[in-house]
């Protein structure tokens, strides 16, 4: 087994959890961009039982405790409402494992911060869209979500990365990234830049509104790329909503927005061959349907209005996010090959074009 260099301490970080049965195997799981993940399993008198270990990035979530306060109110939130609707709650929602000490997350000897959650068996989890029932399926959950959590206590939820989807910010880090040119490599990608510098005047549009009160502001999940939706092995529906590492107050178009960048596109996030990159219109009206059902007439007719720009915009921000890591060498995603970052950048700006392309067709039936 490769363990990441960070991770030596994954055997003293076992030990505190004190789980019954025989550990018989730890691999590294998932292909998230943050955290580390690993599968463990457990041989028990009752049968195998496999958890989630993450190490959290605590480079990148500054305050794991609080974190983890946010996890545990939600999930325990979530929990009670599934059980109200009669689903069950050990496979619709993630589940906090507690250390021997009763804690929701253990320091290691290294001042890393680890958390465990139950695994969700027989399940898959999609990096792109198979069938368009899925898609839809996925689009119906994750306006769900919000939903669920309609009346949840946004104000005792912590920050746990400030101005996440701020997309104003968002372009003031990019503006810096291109200024610094840390390791001189804005010269490689001048299109790209300019690309990214000429809409400024869109970053603005949905902060704007949310500051005159045109847009409320909801509890969303703010990453709802398809990888973080777990589907049954067997019915193929969409299951469990995880990654909750993000979930804070924002806007219904930040979830909208992010699905449709990964789930409409017709590749992937890393693609270097623009050529299959585009906006799959029936994808993205199979999605708007969806959102809308799991929504439950909850969205404004302004929300409503508006979602496609939460499209354009969660596609061009994390263009920008992919962008600025990249002239500063790769520091905040994580890659497994040269010019990922770069890559990832540009299949979103590929797409942000296709989508002013196809506007009138985006918008049309808003
Ligand atoms: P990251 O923040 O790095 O994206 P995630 O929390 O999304 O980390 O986990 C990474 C991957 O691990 C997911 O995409 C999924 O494949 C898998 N995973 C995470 N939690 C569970 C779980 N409770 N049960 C089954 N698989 C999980
Ligand atoms: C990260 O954690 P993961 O891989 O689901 C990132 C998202 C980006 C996404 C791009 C906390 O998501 O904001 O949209 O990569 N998460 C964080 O693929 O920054
Ligand atoms: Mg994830």
């Amino acid at each position: 087994m490769t363990i990441h260099p960070t991770c030596e301490k994954i055997d003293e970080v076992i030990s505190a959890y004190a789980l019954p049965g025989t550990l018989t195997d730890k691999q590294p799981h998932g292909n998230g961009h943050i955290n580390d993940t690993f599968l463990l399993t457990y041989d028990t008198p009752t049968g195998t039982r496999k958890y989630i270990l993450q190490r959290m990035n605590h480079a990148i979530f500054k305050n794991p405790p609080a974190l983890m306060e946010n996890i545990s109110h939600v999930t325990d939130y979530l929990r009670k409402v599934i059980i109200r609707r009669g689903g069950d709650p050990d496979r619709e929602t993630l589940n906090v494992i507690r250390t021997a000490k009763d804690s929701v997350y253990y320091v290691d000897s290294s001042q890393n911060y680890w958390r465990m959650f139950l695994f969700i068996e027989d399940t898959i989890c999609l990096e792109q869209v198979e069938s368009t029932r899925e898609f839809y399926d996925s689009a119906v959950a994750f306006g769900s979500f919000q939903q669920m959590l309609a009346d949840f206590p946004a104000d005792t939820l912590h920050e746990t990365i400030p101005n996440f989807h701020n997309t104003p910010s968002r372009f003031r880090d990019f503006q810096k990234a291109v200024e610094r040119d840390a390791l001189g490599r804005a010269h490689l990608v001048q299109e790209e830049i300019d690309f990214a510098l000429s809409r400024e005047a869109d970053t603005h549009v949905l902060t704007d509104l949310l500051a005159k009160g045109e847009l409320p502001l909801r509890v969303t999940h703010n990453d709802t790329k398809l990888n973080n939706i777990l589907f049954d092995r067997s019915t193929r529906k969409a299951l469990c909503i995880i990654d909750l590492d993000t979930v804070m107050p924002g806007l219904s178009h930040y979830d909208f927005g992010d699905s449709i960048r990964t789930g409409a596109s017709t590749g992937a996030e890393d693609e270097q061959d623009l050529s299959k990159i585009e906006l799959n219109l029936t994808l993205y009206e199979t999605f708007t349907k969806g959102f809308l059902e799991g929504c439950q007439g909850s969205l404004t007719d302004r929300e409503i209005e508006l979602l496609p720009m939460g499209a354009k915009l969660m596609t061009y921000e994390c263009g920008i996010r992919f962008l600025a890591d990249y002239l500063d060498g790769d520091v905040y995603f994580k890659i497994h090959r040269e010019n990922q970052n770069l890559d990832r950048a540009r299949t979103q700006f590929k797409l942000v074009a296709d989508m002013e392309k196809k506007w009138d067709a985006m918008t049309r039936r808003m």
